[in-house]
């Protein structure tokens, strides 16, 4: 199975990134459905990794936490753009929360992710897109923000990889706690 942790995104942002998700020739586009934050890309594992994982990713708590999505971006060099993503403004409980899920990994066996986070939502894939388009994509967007939206929990989820595109499949939803009420000032 090839596993990876990630926040789905609610459907009204979905729609409205399917509204922008156009416009760059040799742009696959992700499907609104299945725009995603990724926590932790896990890769192939076995069965028995796999209810290890899940029972792992069960002990992570933690507060729900708003977001926003803010600006848009891409991956690549300088001759070549990979993925456009949307990104996320900056959010200290999304960082502690993908730390936690890192940490509760690697106590099931996962070796540690080397690679820096970088919270994003990829919006498309690029092959042979002509630099000047994307470039116009990055700059028609800049000004793109969604509504900040709760953070209820996130998802283990299996990649599918088909012909068509990948297809993601969740596994386990694990659900964060309402955070405390204020209290009353008195
Ligand atoms: O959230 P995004 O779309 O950026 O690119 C893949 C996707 O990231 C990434 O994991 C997410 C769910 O598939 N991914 C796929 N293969 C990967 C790999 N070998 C990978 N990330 C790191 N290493």
């Amino acid at each position: 199975m090839r596993l990876f942790v990630a926040i789905p995104l609610p459907e009204d942002i979905g729609s409205d990134l399917g509204r922008i998700s156009a416009g760059v020739p040799g742009a696959k586009w992700v499907a609104p459905e299945n725009l995603h934050i990724t926590l932790r890309f896990i890769g192939e594992v076995d069965g028995g990794a796999f209810q290890d994982i899940a029972a792992a990713l069960g002990g992570v708590a933690g507060e729900r936490f708003e977001l926003r999505l803010d600006g848009v971006g891409q991956f690549g060099d300088r001759r070549r753009v990979r993925t456009l993503w949307a990104g996320l403004a900056p959010s200290d409980p999304l960082k502690r929360l993908q730390g936690r899920i890192e940490t509760a990994l690697q106590g099931s066996g996962l070796e540690p992710e080397r690679r820096k986070f970088h919270p994003h939502v990829t919006l498309a894939r690029l092959k042979n897109a002509p630099l000047d388009r994307a470039a116009r994509y990055l700059i028609d967007h800049s000004a793109y923000r969604s509504r900040s939206f709760s953070v209820d929990g996130f998802v283990l989820f299996q990649s599918h990889l088909a012909s068509a595109g990948a297809i993601y499949q969740p596994e386990v939803e694990y659900f964060l706690r309402q955070s405390e009420p204020d209290e009353a000032v008195l």
